[in-house]
C-alpha cells in the first residue's frame, strides 16, 4: 500500500474542473497529465486517482482509495445497490460542496396532462438511477416498471422506449429541446466529499483534518 492519501476524482465530466480547483484553493499542488490514471502532489503526499464518476462510490466503500469526490445521486444510487445485491456499503460523508448541484427530476411529454404522483402508477419509466426511482415510488406508494439506460434517457419517450423519464436536470434546456415537462422533483444532489469508513493511519487522517479546514476556509471566504 501507498504511504500517500489517495483520493479519487472524476476523470472527465461535469465535476473534473470544480474538483481540481478545490484542491488548488486548498493548496495542493498537482502535476496533472492527461494521459495518467495517477497524478501527484509535488507539496503533499496525496495521489489522486482520476477515473469514471460511477466507479468512485465503490473505490471508497472498498477502502481502495481514501478519499473521493462524487455527486450525491451517484453516491446513492450505488449504495442501494449494494444494499439490493446483499452486500454492504459504508463510507462517511465529510462535506457537501458547494458545486455539481442538480435535481433528479420525473418527466413526461409537454401534451400529456398531469394530475399528480399516481398517473406513474403501473408507468415504464426510463432512468440511470433505477435505485433512487424505486426508493421515492416505494414512499409514494406508487408501483410503477423501471428501464435502465445509461445515456440518451431523455429520447426514451419519444422512441417509444418509455412513458416518462426519471433524468437529471439543472437547466431545464433538456428537457425542454426534447418535448418534456419536469412534474416532479424527487432528489436533489451536490458533489459531496466522503471517506473510507476503515480508520486511515494517524498521519493520513491529520492531512485529511487538515484539507477539510482549508475547504472549510475557502467556502467562508466566498460567503
Ligand atoms: O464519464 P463519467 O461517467 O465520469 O461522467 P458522467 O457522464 O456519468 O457524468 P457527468 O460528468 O455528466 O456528471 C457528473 C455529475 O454532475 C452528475 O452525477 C451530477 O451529480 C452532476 N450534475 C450536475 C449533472 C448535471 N448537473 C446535469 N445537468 N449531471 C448531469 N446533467 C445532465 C442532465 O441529465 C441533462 O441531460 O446534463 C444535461 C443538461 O442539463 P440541463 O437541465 O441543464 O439541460
Ligand atoms: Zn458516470
Amino acid at each position: 500500500m501507498t504511504d500517500r492519501l489517495r483520493i479519487a476524482l472524476q476523470k472527465k465530466g461535469r465535476l473534473s474542473k470544480e474538483c481540481t480547483e478545490l484542491l488548488s484553493q486548498c493548496g495542493v499542488k498537482i502535476n496533472w497529465n492527461e494521459q495518467r490514471l495517477i497524478a501527484y502532489s509535488e507539496n503533499m503526499p496525496i495521489e489522486i486517482l482520476r477515473v469514471r464518476d460511477d466507479d468512485i462510490p465503490g473505490l471508497v466503500f472498498d477502502g481502495v482509495v481514501d478519499l473521493g469526490i462524487i455527486g450525491e445521486n451517484v453516491l446513492e444510487e450505488e449504495e442501494l445497490g449494494r444494499i439490493a445485491a446483499g452486500e454492504t456499503a459504508s463510507y462517511q460523508k465529510l462535506r457537501q460542496l458547494d458545486f455539481g448541484g442538480c435535481r433528479l427530476s420525473l418527466a413526461i411529454d409537454r401534451d400529456r396532462p398531469y394530475n399528480g404522483i399516481q398517473d406513474f402508477a403501473n408507468a415504464r419509466i426510463a432512468t440511470s438511477y433505477p435505485n433512487l426511482l424505486k426508493r421515492y415510488m416505494k414512499t409514494q406508494n406508487v408501483p410503477c416498471k423501471s428501464t435502465l439506460l445509461n445515456g440518451s434517457v431523455e429520447v426514451a419517450p419519444s422512441a417509444g422506449l418509455a412513458d416518462a423519464i426519471c433524468d437529471l436536470v439543472s437547466s431545464g434546456a433538456t428537457l425542454e429541446a426534447n418535448g418534456l415537462k419536469e412534474v416532479e422533483v424527487i432528489y436533489r444532489s451536490k458533489a459531496c466529499l466522503i471517506q473510507r469508513t476503515e480508520p486511515l493511519e494517524a498521519e493520513k487522517q491529520a492531512l485529511v483534518d487538515k484539507l477539510l479546514t482549508r475547504m472549510q476556509g475557502v467556502s467562508q471566504a466566498r460567503e
